[in-house]
């Protein structure tokens, strides 16, 4: 393959990766995938993976180009499929379009789905697979992960620290440390997670609601989280008081029976867990693949050290919060902040005023 073909298939994976992303918080825990079908240098289709169970992103794209799909190159972010789900497989179409050759990203994890390059080998189609595969996985790697067979959701760790490295000033009063833009990007965030958790110190002190707002809405609202040892989660907060209309979930590792009883009675769900991971646990056999978790600093800093952090997310902000802030991290976590050796920067980027940064734990 010459250089500019090469040029040309990442530019067009990286369209087919823009198309994937308009499925975000629509098709969990499927994956978002996007498509382009290119022929002779002109883009005659395109396609995505606009909702969970629906039309597939090559399977909408080929229908875009009609007959001209015939002799051309279709892009997608992930292997066609190979086997039926909700959805037939879009080899089969592929084939029946008679295309030329398919360029993808990441091989399909699945058994069920897997295997498609083969297929569309065996019916003369040319396959380029694995371009872009390290943005493709990082666009769906709850999927991925989940597609590893592990027994607990992927998480991610979000916080906003300031210049001087605290989440919260002395007081503990809550404060807004970000701007509007890195706000709007949390809250996008939580519409690609099942579920989002906090420390109950951290839902006493900053009392949050955790629903997204700011953005479009997700397909599956997700569930909210409150992990809290003793169940003191206040039923006067936010969290309990909006729990009728949309689940909260309190995670206790020794729940006081009367608090217990009576979050019960305002329609919290309470469950009774042995530990952190026995907490995960419990959230991935409820359906969660992917949560997020906003805080505070001792939930943070067991995560990191227990090495259940798949990624952390933080917002640099300019502010300071002076002598006697809450550190974002207890000492010796093994936090991106103090040991950035252990970590990948997978992302870091301006957004407003602030800066995020997102890292991934080197395994
Ligand atoms: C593709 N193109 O656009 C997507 C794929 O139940 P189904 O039939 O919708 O299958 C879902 C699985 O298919 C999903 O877990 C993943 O393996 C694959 N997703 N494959 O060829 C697409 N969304
Ligand atoms: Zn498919």
């Amino acid at each position: 393959m010459n250089e500019g073909q090469a040029t040309r298939d990442v530019e067009f994976l990286r369209r087919a990766l823009a198309l994937a992303d308009r499925g975000w918080g629509q098709t969990a825990p499927n994956p978002m995938v996007g498509a382009v079908v290119v022929r002779d240098g002109d883009v005659i289709g395109e396609g995505w993976h606009a909702r969970f169970g629906g039309l597939h992103a090559e399977r909408v794209a080929i229908a875009a180009a009609g007959a001209r799909a015939e002799g051309s190159t279709v892009y997608v972010t992930l292997e066609p499929c190979a086997g039926r789900g909700k959805q037939p497989p879009c080899v089969d179409a592929l084939i029946a379009a008679k295309v030329a050759r398919v360029v993808a990203c990441s091989a399909d994890p699945t058994p069920l789905k897997g295997g498609g390059a083969e297929k569309l080998r065996a019916a003369g189609i040319t396959v380029d697979l694995g371009v872009l595969d390290a943005d493709a996985r990082e666009l769906n790697a709850p999927f991925f992960f989940a597609a590893t067979g592990a027994a607990r959701p992927f998480v991610s760790l979000k916080l906003a620290v300031s210049a001087d490295g605290a989440i919260a000033p002395p007081s503990r009063e809550p404060q807004w440390m970000t701007g509007a833009p890195a706000r709007a990007e949390v809250h996008r965030m939580r519409a690609n997670a099942d579920a989002i958790g906090i420390g109950v110190g951290t839902a006493i002190a900053d009392d949050p609601l955790l629903t997204v707002r700011h953005w479009s809405r997700p397909r599956v609202n997700p569930v909210r989280v409150v992990f809290d040892s003793e169940a003191r989660l206040p039923l006067t907060s936010q969290l309990v008081l909006t729990a009728p209309a949309q689940p909260v979930l309190v995670l206790g590792q020794r729940p006081d029976y009367g608090a217990t009883a009576a979050l019960i009675t305002a329609g919290v769900d309470v469950v009774q867990v042995t530990s952190l991971a026995d907490a995960l646990a419990v959230l991935h056999t409820r359906g969660v693949r992917h949560l997020l978790v906003e805080g505070g600093a001792l939930l943070a800093s067991a995560l990191v050290r227990e090495s259940l952090a798949d990624r952390v997310i933080i917002f640099h902000t300019p502010a300071r919060l002076g002598p006697g802030a809450v550190p974002a991290f207890v000492a010796g976590s093994g936090d991106p902040l103090s040991a950035p050796d252990r970590w990948t920067e997978v992302v870091r980027r301006p957004i407003g005023d602030d800066t995020l940064a997102i890292w991934a734990p080197r395994r």
